[in-house]
């Protein structure tokens, strides 16, 4: 079936405000979705209905509202269990997003269980947030980081991952997809091999979350992470996945409220997974919220999603290297819908600056992902990131831009 048939555009772009708006005079055409993307209306509606109506503090009240609100807010416990398909509810631990999901694995796991001289390896394609917390720790424990290098279309170099591996190797942390270019990691085979080595292995799905099916029990992940605000969910909330026998032997990340069994000033005793991992009030809007993201995405289907955005991915691709002056970054065939380039000669900010002129949102910089572009020999690129409400009349906007500015900046 053609996606571009099957979708009815304009019934799913009615349901996301935001992208109603001129900016600078001009129709917002949204190109910046791996940073975050838009919110559906029922999104936005269930914050305030939260607001207006139940908002308590969860599972300590026994009053009306309270119940309501823990209600709701488990109900997006098990919406996200199904989402990722774990086979235990309470091996979804909500967090602040992907970074915190990381952090949470990082200090708590790493720390535990680290040793002097052990091994993590990350890969080339890592954004900050799945390096730094692994250098921390690493630094800490005297454990080296290991990083599996990139091609130059931005692939995983597997052999060199084999290599890598031995029975030093503690960690494996690497993206499902890289934000900054798109490709799509072959995480299964990661996993395995990993686990061959007796490491257990961390996924970074920020990119993934709204593009591919993720299957915890098929990938046989140890730690799946995922941020709410890049899947058309509120900002601010996330999840960590964990298999239960894992988040049962690690050691609490944060103390406070909601993770004790019972506090005495000799000693406490820890709650049961997941609130172990969730002290302290959590963001219950925003989780709350969470469920009708997952209720959207369902709506549509990720097969569909996908399929889509493949397609427009492959139009912008098309239209993107028919002009000289740009060169793609990031040019796997395996790919979400993202696409980096460079222009010879024009700084990637004044590029963005003057597509937002002409009411165009794209990222310039390093995207987080400074030793990648390093690896590129590059500063940093113009990523146009797609989603399921945007359009090939929006591309050929973004295309017309560009071919104007490298026009106006010509020598
Ligand atoms: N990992 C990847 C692959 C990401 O793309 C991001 C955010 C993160 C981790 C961190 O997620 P957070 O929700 O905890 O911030 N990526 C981007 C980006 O590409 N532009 O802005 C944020």
């Amino acid at each position: 079936m053609n996606a571009t048939t099957a979708i009815d555009i304009e019934k799913i772009r009615a349901q996301f405000p935001v992208l109603h708006q001129k900016v600078n005079g001009k129709p917002l055409i949204y190109f910046d979705n791996a940073a975050t993307n838009q919110k559906p209306k029922q999104v936005i509606d269930a914050l305030s209905k939260y607001y207006e109506g139940y908002n308590a503090n969860i599972h300590r009240g026994i009053h009306t509202l309270a119940e309501k609100a823990t209600k709701a807010f488990e109900e997006t416990r098990h919406a996200m269990q199904q989402f990722v398909n774990a086979k235990h509810v309470e091996e979804i631990i909500f967090t602040r997003g992907v970074t915190e999901s990381i952090n949470l694995v990082a200090s708590s796991y790493g720390r535990a269980f680290l040793k002097e001289g052990d091994e993590v390896i990350v890969s080339g394609l890592e954004h900050h947030s799945n390096i730094v917390p692994w250098q921390i720790v690493c630094d800490e424990k005297k454990a080296k980081l290991k990083v599996i290098p990139i091609s130059e279309i931005g692939e995983f170099n597997i052999d060199a991952y084999r290599k890598l591996l031995s029975t030093k190797t503690k960690i494996v942390a690497v993206n499902h997809a890289s934000n900054s270019l798109g490709t799509i990691n072959p995480v299964k085979e990661i996993i395995h091999l990993a686990h061959d080595a007796g490491a257990v292995v961390l996924i970074d799905g920020a990119q993934a979350a709204a593009h591919l099916e993720i299957d915890v029990q098929d990938l046989d992940c140890d730690f799946y992470c995922i941020s709410s605000h890049k899947m058309y969910g509120p900002t601010g909330t996330g999840i960590l996945y964990g298999k239960k026998h894992l988040l049962e032997k690690m050691p609490p990340y944060m103390g406070g409220g909601e993770m004790i069994k019972e506090v005495t000033f000799a000693k406490t005793t820890y709650n049961d997974l997941p609130y172990k991992f969730e002290a302290g009030t959590p963001n219950i809007a925003d989780v709350v919220a969470l469920k009708e993201a997952v209720n959207f995405i369902n709506s549509i289907g990720k097969d569909q999603i996908a399929e889509y955005e493949n397609d427009l991915l492959a139009y912008a691709v098309e239209k993107l290297s028919a002009i000289p002056a740009v060169r793609l970054i990031g040019t796997s065939k395996n790919k979400v819908a993202v696409q980096s380039f460079v222009i010879n000669g024009i700084h990637h900010f004044d590029i963005g600056q003057m597509l937002d002129a002409r009411g165009i949102a794209v990222r310039t910089g390093h995207h987080c992902t400074q030793p990648l572009m390093d690896s590129f020999g590059i500063e940093g690129t113009v990523r146009a990131s797609f989603s399921i409400y945007n359009t090939k009349e929006e591309i050929d906007e973004l295309i017309e831009g560009i071919k104007r500015i490298v026009n106006f900046m010509k020598p």
